[in-house]
């Protein structure tokens, strides 16, 4: 996992080395909320596909609308595209397949035009029920009409300021609000309206909806992290709900097997299509013991994350995070 910055300890079985090692890692890890920006830098955007990356060149690049529209028309050149109007707006991505508290979800800045706009060039007809998105490495996905259609519903060209890098579908990717990665398609070729289509992921079983669901990651401790017993310590982490529920209203923490739950502060938020980075100040107590750090978010519409989840496929996992931690004497 290329941003764990702390190689865990436990498996060092010199006993006369793990103490020292151990508080090191601990009073370094107390200091770093992770994630640690509201933007996560391209190359630790997490990266995920079916194969291999496709390296497309702008220049031979051409994207074909077909299918059902009104006015069949030449596929469009990338220069075509970037001298649409365009909006540039954040976006986290997520995959379906993590199960709660895990590291395939990040936040970038895009830049793109409107799906719709580019539809519209083609003229959508009344049969046109989905629309289908053909990629460069064989991978295939449709969306309802509907959200094809939404405002927030985009095809961008750049992220972070920069062309969209090749691992992350250059020259030109779905960004798809409220729906997890498999809706997000990259190295789009051909986009197809049609009646009806069975996308790669739900051939295989997995949901073709692909709604995200309201969920919060612990970033700091990790798994099996030692805690200094009778200092402060920071908790914290992200949440997310795609805008789904109305965006993330509140985040708590608790310590105690989830009697008790203290509010977290959020400390850096954007649009509701973005995940909220949250912390929580504690004061460690000074008993020595293994403790488990719970997590949950609550959003706007009031849903509150329930402890029972469920395992990632089909819908994409539920449920709090929690971290086994150990409460250490100084
Ligand atoms: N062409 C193509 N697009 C794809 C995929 C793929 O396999 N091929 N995987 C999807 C999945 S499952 C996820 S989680 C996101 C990940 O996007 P990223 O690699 O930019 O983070 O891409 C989506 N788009
Ligand atoms: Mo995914």
């Amino acid at each position: 996992m290329k941003r764990r910055t702390f190689i865990k300890l436990s498996a060092i079985g010199a006993a006369g080395m793990v103490l020292p090692l151990q508080l090191e890692a601990q009073a370094a890890e107390t200091s770093l909320l992770r994630p640690s920006t509201l933007i996560t830098p391209n190359a630790d955007f997490y990266i995920l596909q079916i194969g291999e990356p496709v390296e497309m060149r702008a220049a031979h690049w051409r994207l074909a609308v077909t299918g059902l529209v009104d006015r069949p028309g030449m596929p469009l050149r990338l220069e075509e595209i970037t001298a649409m109007d365009a909006v540039t707006t954040m976006r986290t991505l997520k995959c379906i397949g993590d199960p709660i508290g895990t590291e395939q979800m990040s936040n970038a800045t895009w830049r793109g035009v409107r799906l719709r706009d580019v539809l519209q060039k083609f003229g959508v007809t009344s049969e046109a029920k989905v629309v289908v998105f053909r990629c460069a490495d064989g991978y295939h996905t449709a969306i309802p009409l509907a959200d094809a259609m939404r405002e927030e519903t985009l095809l961008a060209y750049q992220m972070n300021g920069e062309p969209l890098p090749t691992a992350h579908g250059f020259p030109i990717r779905l960004l798809n609000p409220g729906h997890y990665g498999t809706k997000n398609p990259k190295w789009i070729v051909n986009i197809q309206l049609a009646a009806h289509h069975e996308s790669y992921w739900e051939k295989r079983g997995w949901d073709p909806i692909a709604s995200v669901t309201l969920a919060t990651a612990i970033g700091t401790p990790s798994e099996g992290a030692k805690i200094k017993a009778g200092a402060p310590y920071t908790v914290s982490g992200a949440a997310f709900d795609a805008g789904n529920h109305g965006g993330i209203k509140s985040v708590e923490v608790s310590v105690d097997y989830g009697q008790t739950w203290q509010e977290a502060e959020i400390w850096a938020k954007d649009t509701p299509l973005a995940w909220v980075l949250w912390k929580w100040d504690w004061q460690v107590p000074e008993k020595a013991e293994p403790v488990e750090i719970y997590a949950r978010a609550t959003a706007n519409n009031g849903l509150t994350q329930d402890e029972i989840g469920i395992e990632a496929e089909p819908v994409g996992a539920t449920g709090y995070h929690t971290v086994d931690a150990e409460i250490v004497a100084s």
